[in-house]
């Protein structure tokens, strides 16, 4: 509670900021009714807007060389719930929290809910771990988990899973999401067709203990802790096992999981059409990383996401339902910071795809005219929507400029004092 902003420092801070939003929001109102565009119910949609915050990602990450612990980092969950609801209290559209199993498994359920409850978080998805093993761990995971050779090693991952819906269950998380790090580093080290057997085998028993209300979301990932070949490689095997389980499993994209220049926005579409897109897990990336910030690298990237999201919205596609997320990993940044900044990044794609003159493209397309369909994305696409989302957030009780009234809050100080630094911190991905 001594850490909780201050509600009063962040309506000073916006005090200072009003006027100029005040102006920009206008003139960019006066733009968008040329475009015959309502400013109103696009920053309707920005206050309606939601992404979960993932748990893990409010500790300080590392790479496969180091950690470099960050100040006053959470050590226990109901911490890294703190730093949550500043996040939350801030940008105002990540009420979710994405909760990873055993890093965060409560001692209980029912005091989680209440100290979630009482900061206005709730709890969007659980998250399995069976690519590491824990201290009190009776088999390894170090040659795989679901698709293990030994079914013991398959049934322990499998009673993981089938633990993590009992909790997910209790805390009212309308997904599960499985992500493996099962597969090989070298070529022969295993059996290609019979390990997806194996995975697919152990899905179908965590299927069967699925909550009624529950969806179940499988994860790929083209590479990564396995140098080779992952077990669940890509979207098409990951389709291919959704739709083997049943109507409740979905694929999840998370897009740090391609190739580099893999055309993201095309599997999405892929995905709807089928039927299969579970939810999404977002970051940015480089090379072949998952780590950085949502939006840093390939924002017009993350715009054509959006932008076949939004055409399946207004189209009404049915079963249109995806969960979105973020998962990064912040090893140089408050993750705070990182955190908000990316939630924002996602919301700003999302109402930049409601710019796109959908009519005008559909003509574009009619009369195979390349330019002019282009023209209809980078016009939405290079529209400032800032002031949109300053708006949406000031409306909301957030912010105006979330990371300049989160560093003049001194938050990151005064947890740093009452958090001393541990040798063995869960929170972040290491
Ligand atoms: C794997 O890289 C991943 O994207 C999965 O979602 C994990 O659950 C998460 O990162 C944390 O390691
Ligand atoms: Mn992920």
């Amino acid at each position: 509670m001594a850490f909780e902003l201050d509600s009063e420092h962040i309506a000073d801070e916006n005090h200072k900021g009003i006027e100029a939003l005040q102006e920009d929001y206008e003139h960019l109102g006066r733009q968008l009714a040329r475009r015959s565009i309502d400013i109103e119910k696009l920053t309707v949609r920005a206050m309606a807007f939601r992404v979960a915050i993932p748990s893990w990602g409010v500790g300080t990450g590392g790479t496969r060389f180091a950690r470099f612990p960050g100040p006053g980092e959470p050590r226990n969950i109901f911490e890294k719930l703190e730093d949550c609801e500043v996040v939350f209290t801030l940008v105002r559209s990540t009420p979710g929290i994405s909760l990873h199993l055993p890093w965060d498994r409560p001692d209980s359920v029912a005091e989680l809910c209440r100290f979630a409850e009482r900061r206005g978080l709730s709890f969007d998805s659980t998250n399995s771990n069976t690519f590491q093993d824990q201290p009190d761990q009776k088999l390894s995971y170090k040659f795989g988990s679901l698709a293990h050779t030994d079914a013991a090693v398959r049934r322990q991952a499998i009673e993981h899973n089938v633990e993590c819906l009992e909790i997910g269950a209790k805390l009212g998380v309308r997904a599960h999401t499985v992500w493996i790090g099962d597969g090989s580093n070298f070529p022969g080290q295993i059996h290609l067709r019979e390990s997806l057997s194996r995975y697919l085998d152990s899905l179908r028993a965590i299927y069967r203990e699925l909550p009624g209300d529950c969806r179940l979301f499988i994860e790929h990932k083209l590479y990564e802790p396995a140098f080779y070949a992952t077990v669940l490689e890509s979207w098409g095997t990951s389709y291919y096992c959704a739709s083997e389980l049943g109507d409740r499993a979905f694929s999840l994209v998370d897009l740090g999981h391609h190739a580099p220049c893999t055309n993201i926005e095309q599997i999405v579409a892929r995905l709807i059409q089928f039927g299969k897109l579970g939810g999404f897990h977002f970051n940015d990336s480089m090379y072949g990383d998952d780590d950085l910030d949502a939006g840093s690298i390939k924002p017009f990237q993350l715009f054509l996401v959006f932008n076949e999201l939004v055409d399946a919205e207004l189209e009404g596609v049915p079963g249109f339902d995806p969960a979105y997320m973020l998962d990064q990993s912040h090893n140089v940044t408050d993750p705070i910071e990182s955190l908000m900044t990316s939630a924002i990044e996602v919301v700003r794609a999302y109402i930049q795809a409601h710019l796109v003159d959908r009519a005008r493209l559909a003509d574009a397309r009619a009369a195979n005219d390349p330019v002019i369909a282009l023209n209809s994305l980078k016009d939405a696409f290079n529209t400032d929507v800032r002031p949109i989302l300053a708006m949406a957030r000031h409306r909301s009780g957030g912010a105006i400029d979330p990371v300049a009234v989160y560093r003049s809050s001194g938050y990151r100080q005064r947890v740093a004092r009452a958090r001393p630094a541990s040798a063995r911190l869960g929170a972040g991905i290491i």
